[in-house]
Protein backbone atom coordinates (compact mmCIF):
# COMPACT_ATOMS: atom_id res chain seq x y z
CA UNK A 1 0.00 0.00 0.00
CA UNK A 2 2.67 2.49 0.80
CA UNK A 3 4.69 1.28 -1.88
CA UNK A 4 2.02 2.14 -3.99
CA UNK A 5 1.32 5.63 -2.81
CA UNK A 6 5.14 5.95 -3.21
CA UNK A 7 5.32 4.54 -6.59
CA UNK A 8 1.98 7.18 -7.63
CA UNK A 9 3.82 10.47 -6.25
CA UNK A 10 7.28 9.55 -7.95
CA UNK A 11 4.90 9.35 -11.12
CA UNK A 12 2.98 12.27 -10.60
CA UNK A 13 6.79 14.07 -9.64
CA UNK A 14 8.25 12.74 -12.59
CA UNK A 15 5.50 14.00 -15.07
CA UNK A 16 5.35 17.56 -13.07
CA UNK A 17 9.38 17.97 -13.96
CA UNK A 18 8.93 16.78 -17.84
CA UNK A 19 5.75 19.29 -17.85
CA UNK A 20 8.57 21.62 -16.49
CA UNK A 21 10.83 21.24 -18.83
CA UNK A 22 8.74 21.52 -22.01
CA UNK A 23 7.73 24.62 -20.75
CA UNK A 24 11.22 25.76 -20.34
CA UNK A 25 12.51 24.66 -23.71
CA UNK A 26 9.19 26.13 -25.73
CA UNK A 27 10.01 29.83 -23.46
CA UNK A 28 13.44 29.66 -24.42
CA UNK A 29 12.67 28.92 -28.05
CA UNK A 30 10.16 31.68 -28.04
CA UNK A 31 12.86 33.72 -26.44
CA UNK A 32 14.92 32.69 -29.50
CA UNK A 33 12.51 33.69 -31.61
CA UNK A 34 12.47 37.30 -30.22
CA UNK A 35 15.99 37.65 -30.81
CA UNK A 36 16.34 36.62 -34.32
CA UNK A 37 13.13 39.40 -35.01
CA UNK A 38 14.70 41.72 -33.48
CA UNK A 39 17.98 41.38 -34.82
CA UNK A 40 16.40 41.15 -38.49
CA UNK A 41 14.83 44.54 -37.59
CA UNK A 42 18.03 45.85 -36.42
CA UNK A 43 19.61 44.91 -39.93
CA UNK A 44 17.03 46.46 -41.67
CA UNK A 45 16.93 49.40 -40.03
CA UNK A 46 20.52 49.81 -40.24
CA UNK A 47 20.87 48.89 -44.06
CA UNK A 48 17.79 52.00 -44.43
CA UNK A 49 19.67 54.53 -42.07
CA UNK A 50 22.79 53.15 -44.58
CA UNK A 51 20.76 53.77 -47.44
CA UNK A 52 20.21 57.27 -46.64
CA UNK A 53 23.62 57.96 -45.47
CA UNK A 54 24.99 57.00 -49.35
CA UNK A 55 22.62 58.92 -50.67
CA UNK A 56 23.14 62.13 -48.71
CA UNK A 57 27.11 61.50 -49.07
CA UNK A 58 26.92 61.16 -52.99
CA UNK A 59 24.76 64.57 -52.92
CA UNK A 60 27.50 67.14 -52.47
CA UNK A 61 26.61 70.77 -52.46
CA UNK A 62 29.15 72.28 -54.93
CA UNK A 63 26.51 75.71 -55.11
CA UNK A 64 28.65 76.50 -51.53
CA UNK A 65 32.47 77.19 -50.89
CA UNK A 66 33.76 77.61 -47.84
CA UNK A 67 36.74 80.16 -46.99
CA UNK A 68 38.83 81.84 -43.89
CA UNK A 69 38.25 79.20 -41.83
CA UNK A 70 39.34 79.36 -38.11
CA UNK A 71 39.34 78.17 -34.75
CA UNK A 72 40.66 79.99 -32.03
CA UNK A 73 42.94 78.29 -29.19
CA UNK A 74 40.74 76.33 -26.72
CA UNK A 75 41.22 77.48 -22.57
CA UNK A 76 42.41 74.26 -21.62
CA UNK A 77 39.48 74.25 -18.60
CA UNK A 78 36.83 75.03 -21.78
CA UNK A 79 34.59 72.19 -22.95
CA UNK A 80 33.48 74.49 -25.85
CA UNK A 81 35.29 75.38 -29.03
CA UNK A 82 34.23 78.10 -32.25
CA UNK A 83 34.74 77.94 -35.55
CA UNK A 84 34.26 80.93 -38.33
CA UNK A 85 33.97 80.95 -41.88
CA UNK A 86 32.77 81.95 -45.06
CA UNK A 87 30.23 80.51 -46.63
CA UNK A 88 29.84 81.48 -50.12
CA UNK A 89 26.90 80.94 -52.60
CA UNK A 90 27.79 80.93 -55.80
CA UNK A 91 23.85 79.71 -57.45
CA UNK A 92 21.15 81.88 -57.93
CA UNK A 93 18.99 80.77 -54.93
CA UNK A 94 19.40 81.11 -51.52
CA UNK A 95 20.53 78.70 -50.15
CA UNK A 96 19.52 77.12 -46.13
CA UNK A 97 22.07 75.81 -44.05
CA UNK A 98 20.20 73.36 -41.65
CA UNK A 99 22.34 71.19 -39.49
CA UNK A 100 26.40 71.35 -38.90
CA UNK A 101 28.12 68.21 -37.20
CA UNK A 102 31.56 67.00 -36.34
CA UNK A 103 33.17 63.84 -34.53
CA UNK A 104 35.25 65.95 -32.32
CA UNK A 105 32.26 67.11 -30.45
CA UNK A 106 29.17 65.54 -28.51
CA UNK A 107 26.86 68.74 -30.30
CA UNK A 108 27.39 71.03 -33.08
CA UNK A 109 25.38 74.07 -33.86
CA UNK A 110 24.94 77.62 -35.51
CA UNK A 111 24.98 80.43 -32.70
CA UNK A 112 24.70 84.14 -33.06
CA UNK A 113 26.28 86.20 -30.51
CA UNK A 114 24.36 89.43 -29.72
CA UNK A 115 24.06 92.04 -27.04
CA UNK A 116 20.98 92.34 -25.32
CA UNK A 117 20.73 94.78 -22.84
CA UNK A 118 24.45 95.60 -22.20
CA UNK A 119 25.14 91.60 -22.00
CA UNK A 120 26.79 89.86 -24.72
CA UNK A 121 24.79 86.13 -25.36
CA UNK A 122 24.76 83.75 -27.92
CA UNK A 123 21.78 83.05 -29.45
CA UNK A 124 21.29 79.65 -31.01
CA UNK A 125 20.07 79.26 -34.87
CA UNK A 126 17.97 76.22 -36.39
CA UNK A 127 18.83 77.35 -39.64
CA UNK A 128 20.56 80.23 -41.87
CA UNK A 129 20.62 81.72 -45.37
CA UNK A 130 23.41 82.41 -47.43
CA UNK A 131 21.62 84.54 -49.94
CA UNK A 132 21.65 83.78 -53.67
CA UNK A 133 25.16 84.69 -55.23
CA UNK A 134 25.98 86.28 -51.83
CA UNK A 135 27.68 85.18 -48.81
CA UNK A 136 27.33 84.67 -44.88
CA UNK A 137 30.10 85.54 -42.89
CA UNK A 138 30.43 83.82 -39.68
CA UNK A 139 32.94 85.96 -37.24
CA UNK A 140 33.40 87.12 -33.71
CA UNK A 141 30.26 88.83 -32.36
CA UNK A 142 28.31 87.97 -34.66
CA UNK A 143 27.59 83.79 -36.20
CA UNK A 144 29.68 81.10 -35.54
CA UNK A 145 29.72 77.30 -35.38
CA UNK A 146 29.54 76.41 -31.78
CA UNK A 147 31.11 73.01 -30.78
CA UNK A 148 30.30 71.73 -27.38
CA UNK A 149 31.78 68.63 -25.32
CA UNK A 150 34.75 68.99 -27.39
CA UNK A 151 37.03 65.85 -27.55
CA UNK A 152 40.66 68.02 -26.72
CA UNK A 153 42.46 64.74 -28.06
CA UNK A 154 40.73 64.94 -31.73
CA UNK A 155 40.22 68.66 -31.67
CA UNK A 156 43.88 68.93 -31.15
CA UNK A 157 44.76 67.41 -35.12
CA UNK A 158 42.85 68.22 -37.77
CA UNK A 159 39.04 67.52 -37.82
CA UNK A 160 36.12 67.50 -40.67
CA UNK A 161 33.17 69.08 -40.14
CA UNK A 162 30.33 68.65 -42.54
CA UNK A 163 27.46 71.26 -43.23
CA UNK A 164 23.85 69.92 -44.52
CA UNK A 165 21.47 72.40 -45.94
CA UNK A 166 18.10 72.24 -46.53
CA UNK A 167 17.64 70.16 -49.97
CA UNK A 168 19.75 67.47 -48.29
CA UNK A 169 23.24 68.46 -49.90
CA UNK A 170 26.08 68.28 -47.40
CA UNK A 171 29.77 69.94 -48.02
CA UNK A 172 32.83 69.10 -45.60
CA UNK A 173 35.79 71.14 -44.83
CA UNK A 174 38.58 70.70 -42.52
CA UNK A 175 39.40 72.66 -39.62
CA UNK A 176 43.10 72.94 -38.78
CA UNK A 177 44.04 74.07 -35.18
CU1 LIG B 1 28.18 79.97 -29.18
Amino acid sequence: MKLKLLLSLLILATSFGEILANNFAESSQQNQATTTDSAQLDSSINAKVKALDESIKTSQSHSIKVSNVHMPDVPKVSQMAAIYLTLTNLSEQSVELIDVNTPVAHHSMIHQSIEEDGVAKMRHQDTVQIPANGKLEFVPGGYHIMLMGIDKQLISQTFEVELTFANLQTLKFKVKP
